[in-house]
């Protein structure tokens, strides 16, 4: 368990205990502590194992036994019992912009307001406006940031889908009514913002099946339940579907329920235009619409259905109707590229600026997973937030990355790390760092972090200057974008990529899951270009390096094969390549 995440847990305690009406300094305590540990150097297992948390200043006692009951045994009890004596609605009320752990209190205490349903019921009867403290004004702000919320809760990242949606596939597939059990939906053609969740199983009890997923521990509401559906909402907020169907109708419903609708259309009318009729339960040799299984072409696989429609397989990802049934029915559908294809990442960050470990930590772990080099490239001077490295910190950074290396080497082993920089792009594109210090780096990525008011002429400029540095590899995030959070700045994303094309500039797909830039969308623009990808973490701990996998499927949705990605490359061609532009 990561320090984050312990922090992350100390702080709802205090909010919890501040909701209770707890007194002041007790829920203080927590909020302090949280902040304590996530600046803290040092591993929280380590400080656990060795017994020093008594050491640290803020930490007393009553804490010491949480965090350590936290971190050997990844729970704890005070904070489930604490959790559970509260409606859990009270968390999604404090989600709401301007409503903090004092208003939930007197809101649930006056008017035994334990959602945001009943929050919204209030205000619009004048109630809240009556309570002591609220008013009109605050009624009226209440109102708006829940009009907000409702516009932004049926849309949620992919790596958040993905997260709630593992655990119940898995369950689904150890219950002995399920035959064949799959995800479906967006999440499974990986966009990366989807609505809700579709699962699809085949069984021969639905009933058993469907009784299973409604009364799983994840679930907070039913939203319907019948012979061969459900749909429920999860803890997460996030509504999940669920279809049941006979197992020689499995692939028909996993087609017809993994879209894209427009994918499904053309499917319709190809099947059509050969005399057949399609729908989710069957492929009929039939001129109108009909679920007669004697009349159903058998198909035990997708595959087989795509088969009969005399097409490619046509991999998830790319079923968008963007192209991929002119590319199937002439045999071109590319192998895509795999996460495994990866040998490293290009981008990432250690505690010399903003990540949480130390170089020897990143090394021991991406070495560990068998990745064969890691760039470090930490953030430059300008990012003072994210504290940025002085040219004098970047020097000593390439001697103390040349000592990790020395320990690989002495060990016989051919993993590296490798220097580099994350460099601001400055206004009217200049760099943070001279040109004779980028040349001393491995790997040089320039990035925008400041200045996102200029209008778009402006930003295509700063970036296209940056890619026409003879010493720039890559373009990092290059819309700046933070999925539901921040749109892109202005820029004509298509200028820069012509630029990288004609400067032999590469263009990062940054994997970390509020990014996913640049965009799956623009990548077969970049390809036909000759513009190369680098799947980059963007790692800030260890953790992100699972990212990999995410940024591989936007990848895959972007049409890339393994040969229009750098980072498949082994270490000595990545050499080769990256001495390339500088030649
Ligand atoms: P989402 O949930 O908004 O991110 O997007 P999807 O694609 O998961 O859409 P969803 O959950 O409404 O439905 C799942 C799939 O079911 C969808 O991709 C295609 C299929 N589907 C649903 N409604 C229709 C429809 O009216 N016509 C056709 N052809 N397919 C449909
Ligand atoms: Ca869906
Ligand atoms: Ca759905
Ligand atoms: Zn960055």
């Amino acid at each position: 368990m990561d320090k984050e995440h312990v922090a992350a847990i100390l702080q709802e305690i205090g909010v919890l205990l501040e909701l209770k009406g707890e007194n002041p300094f007790k829920t203080r305590a927590y909020a302090n502590a949280a902040r304590t540990l996530e600046g803290l150097e040092e591993s929280i297992e380590t400080l656990v194992s060795e017994n020093r948390l008594g050491g640290i200043k803020g930490i007393g006692e009553a804490l010491q036994q949480k965090i350590t009951e936290l971190v050997t045994t990844g729970r704890l009890e005070y904070y489930e019992t604490l959790k559970a004596s509260l409606p859990a609605g009270l968390m999604d009320l404090l989600d709401l912009q301007g409503v903090g752990p004092k208003k939930v209190k007197v809101l649930h205490d006056k008017l035994a307001i334990d959602s945001v349903d009943k929050l919204e019921a209030a205000c619009l009867s004048g109630k809240v406006a009556e309570l002591a403290g609220f008013g009109e004004k605050t009624q009226a702000k209440i109102l708006e940031a829940i009009a907000f919320r409702k516009q932004f809760a049926s849309r949620h990242r992919l790596d958040e889908a993905l997260s709630a949606a593992t655990p119940i596939l898995e369950s689904l597939r150890g219950l002995p009514e399920a035959t064949r059990c799959s995800l479906a939906g967006s999440a499974r053609r990986c966009k990366e913002i989807i609505g809700d969740i579709d699962f699809v199983v085949s069984s021969r009890e639905p009933a058993k099946v469907l009784d299973f997923f409604v009364g799983q521990p994840g679930v907070r509401q039913i939203l319907a339940r019948g012979e061969t559906k459900a749909s429920v909402v999860l803890e997460e907020g996030i509504q999940a579907d669920l279809r049941v169907v006979s197992d020689p109708e499995f692939p028909f419903a996993l087609a017809y329920f993994t879209g894209s609708k427009e994918h499904n259309i053309v499917m319709r009318q190809r099947a059509i235009e050969r005399g057949f009729r399609l729908n989710e339960y069957g492929l009929f040799q039939s001129q109108k619409e009909t679920r007669d299984p004697a009349l159903c072409l058998p198909c035990p696989t997708e595959e087989a259905i795509f088969q009969a429609l005399d097409l490619q397989f046509i991999p998830p990802e790319l079923r968008e109707d963007a192209g991929e049934f002119l590319a199937a029915a002439e045999g071109r559908i590319p192998r895509l590229i795999e996460w495994t294809d990866l040998h490293g990442s290009l981008h990432n960050h250690t505690n010399w600026s903003d990540g949480s470990e130390t170089l020897d930590q990143v090394a021991a772990h991406v070495h560990e997973l068998g990745c064969d080099y890691w760039a470090i490239t930490d953030h430059s001077k300008s990012s003072v937030q994210a504290r940025g490295l002085t040219p004098e910190r970047l020097r000593e950074q390439i001697l103390a990355i040349g000592r990790v290396n020395q320990g690989f080497k002495d060990e016989g082993s051919d993993f590296r790390l490798l220097t580099g920089s994350e460099v601001d792009i400055l206004a009217e594109g200049r760099l943070d760092f001279d040109d004779e210090l980028l040349a001393q780096l491995d790997v040089v990525v320039a990035s925008i972090h400041s200045g996102f008011s200029h209008n778009e002429a402006e930003m295509t400029r700063r970036l296209i200057r940056a890619a026409e540095n003879r010493w720039v590899h890559m373009l990092g995030h290059l819309t700046g974008r933070l999925l539901l959070k921040r749109e892109s700045y202005a820029v004509n994303q298509r200028a820069v990529i012509d630029a990288c094309a004609e400067t032999g500039t590469w263009i990062e797909l940054n994997a970390s899951p509020q990014r996913l830039d640049l965009d799956w969308r623009l990548w077969s623009y970049a390809r036909k270009k000759g513009v190369k990808c680098v799947i980059n973490c963007d790692a800030h701990r260890n953790a992100h390096v699972g990212y990999l996998t995410l940024g591989a499927a936007v990848a895959r949705k972007g049409w890339l094969t393994r040969e229009d990605v750098i980072n498949t490359l082994p270490l000595p061609q990545l050499r080769r390549e990256l001495a390339r532009k500088r030649s």
